[in-house]
This record gives structure tokens, sequence and C-alpha cells, in this order.
């Protein structure tokens, strides 16, 4: 029996990740596969009730502090979701360690640091991002209720997530396998689910217990 696939969505506050989401689930759905979706933070958690405080401005906590809660978050749940997987099930996430340091980094974080508290989590089989201007995500629905959601904030997030895009594409082809993927996110939800689908499909089969980690 195979393991499942971790495929991850990371960009931008509004840049079609819960939607992309839904619809990939759904699509490997029908086709037969058993999958799950999960969203980080997961806010049902002590911590993720913590993290919750923080965005909706309820609670302030110094920039390192709230880094090591969504850190925290990730390794509380990471024994559930790699049992997932070994069970044969393939898990939709939304957010992951690459919104972590993203987020913390743009705040003027040092990267490196930023990185440590994720150092030894699973690393997603594949990772989608997708790629949206500021601009156009604060036009879309819900905009500018939570802590992060400015564009001033968001252009910074951006060039933080470019930076990591660019090491993780060194990294895809050194592996000679595609482990990053960005796709220009402002285009219609078919062409672009379309286009995942067909990246999701050229993930490779793994077997239960075979992952890679995150590392310097
Ligand atoms: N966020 C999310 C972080 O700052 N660090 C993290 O590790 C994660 C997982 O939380 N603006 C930020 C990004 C979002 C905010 O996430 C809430 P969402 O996906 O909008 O619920
Ligand atoms: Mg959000």
């Amino acid at each position: 029996m195979l393991r499942g696939k971790f495929i991850l969505f990371e960009g931008l506050d509004r840049s079609g990740k819960s939607t992309q989401a839904r619809k990939l689930a759904e699509a490997l759905k029908e086709r037969g596969s058993r999958v799950e979706q999960r969203h980080y933070p997961e806010r049902s958690t002590q911590v993720g009730s913590a993290i919750n405080s923080y965005l909706t401005k309820t609670k302030s906590l110094n920039d390192q502090a709230i880094h090591l809660l969504f850190s925290a978050n990730r390794w509380e749940l990471q024994q559930a979701l790699v049992d997932l997987l070994d069970s044969g099930v393939t898990v939709v996430v939304d957010r992951y360690v690459y919104s972590g340091v993203a987020f913390s980094s743009a705040k003027g974080l040092d990267r490196e640091w930023c990185w440590q508290s994720d150092f030894g989590l699973v690393r997603p089989d594949l990772t989608i991002f997708l790629d949206i201007s500021p601009e156009e995500a604060s036009s879309r629905g819900g905009y500018g209720e939570e802590i992060y959601e400015k564009v001033s904030f968001q252009s910074k997030v951006k060039a933080e997530f470019a930076l990591i895009a660019a090491k993780e594409e060194i990294r895809s082809s050194e592996a000679g396998k595609a482990s990053w993927v960005s796709l220009n996110a402002q285009t219609s939800l078919e062409t672009l689910h379309a286009q995942i689908l067909s990246h999701v499909d050229a993930v490779p089969d793994r077997l239960p217990g075979d992952y890679d980690f995150m590392q310097k």
C-alpha cells in the first residue's frame, strides 16, 4: 500500500488557496482517492486559540512568541498528519511552514531564526504557491479583518515568499522532481484547477514512512 500525498497550498491572504484546495480535494475524491483537508493555523486547539486571539487583535504578543506558537501548532498536529498519510490518505493542506517563515520574516525577524522551529517537520511532497498581487488580493471579499491583511504588509510577505520560492525551486531541480510550483492565481478558477491537477498527478508515489523533512 502507498502512503497518501502531502499537497500544500501557500500564498498571500485571499490568493484563492481555500477554493483551490477544496476543488482539488473534490476532484481527487471523485477519482476514488481518500482525501482530507487541513489548515494551519488550526484554531481549535489551545495553541490555536491563542493564535486566533492574536490574529483577531484581541491579544497582543511579541513577534517571536507568535512565530513560535504557529510552529508549535504544526508540531502538536504533526503525528496526526503523518498517521493520516501513512494510512493512505492524501492530505491537502492550506498553509504550513512557508507561511510561518514568510509572515514572520516580513516583520523583520531573522530569516534563519524563523526556519529553526520548523526543522524536523515533514516536508510537503508538493507546494503550490498561488501568486497574486497584494492589490488584487485586497479587492477580494472579507479582506482587512485580521492583523496581517494590509497591502503594505502583504507586499513584504510576497517578497519573502519570492525568496523562499527561489530556494525551493533550486531544491526541486537538484532533486529532479518538482516539489514547489508557483502559479499565476489571477486567472480563471478552472484554468488554475486544471494546472494544479496536472502538477499533483506528477507527484511520485511513496511508501508509508518514507518522508523528507524540513532542514537547513
Ligand atoms: N500565518 C499562518 C502566520 O503568520 N504564520 C503561520 O505559520 C501560519 C500558518 O496567519 N494571515 C498567518 C497568515 C494569515 C493568518 O491564516 C491566518 P489563514 O490561512 O488566513 O487562516
Ligand atoms: Mg487569512
